[in-house]
């Protein structure tokens, strides 16, 4: 079982997504330490005393620290998709959960890669199911 999970999710790249962030991090906190809390913040730029480099580089060091990545990615994000490329870089396990809706499709560079584990769902029960097998 992981010990530490960073959670990523979009922020800048949009927040439509935020209630199933939270309570995607909810469920992973019954497993684990989750590094990246704030991503369900209500308030986006809440941060105000962080500068955008003090964000990246205290991200940066969480995301070395972390013994497992799990990824929204259904929301498209620049910073979500940045850390999954660092993360592999680093050999850390990726797991990404996508949302199946509409006729949107998942990047080719995430379902497309072998070392990441992709996840598809249609809400957020069965979301907390597919945790459950990875995070036991
Ligand atoms: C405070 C509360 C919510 O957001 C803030 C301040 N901004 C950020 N704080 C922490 N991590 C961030 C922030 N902005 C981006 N990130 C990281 O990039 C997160 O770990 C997300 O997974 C990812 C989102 O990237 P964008 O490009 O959608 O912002």
């Amino acid at each position: 079982m992981p010990e530490k999970v960073y959670f990523c999710g979009s922020i800048r790249g949009g927040r439509s997504d935020r209630e199933i962030y939270v309570g995607l991090i909810q469920h992973i906190s019954q497993y684990a330490t989750v590094l990246t809390e704030h991503i369900g913040d209500l308030t986006v730029e809440a941060d105000h005393e962080l500068t955008d480099k003090q964000i990246h580089d205290r991200d940066m060091e969480w995301l070395v620290e972390s013994d497992l990545i799990i990824a929204e990615v259904t929301q498209v994000s620049l910073g979500v998709g940045y850390e999954i490329g660092r993360a592999l870089e680093k050999g850390k396990p990726i797991v990404c959960l996508y949302r199946d809706e509409g006729n949107k499709r998942l990047s080719a560079m995430i379902s497309g890669c072998s070392a990441i584990k992709t996840f598809h769902y249609s809400n957020l029960s069965e979301a907390k199911e597919i945790l459950d097998t990875i995070l036991v």
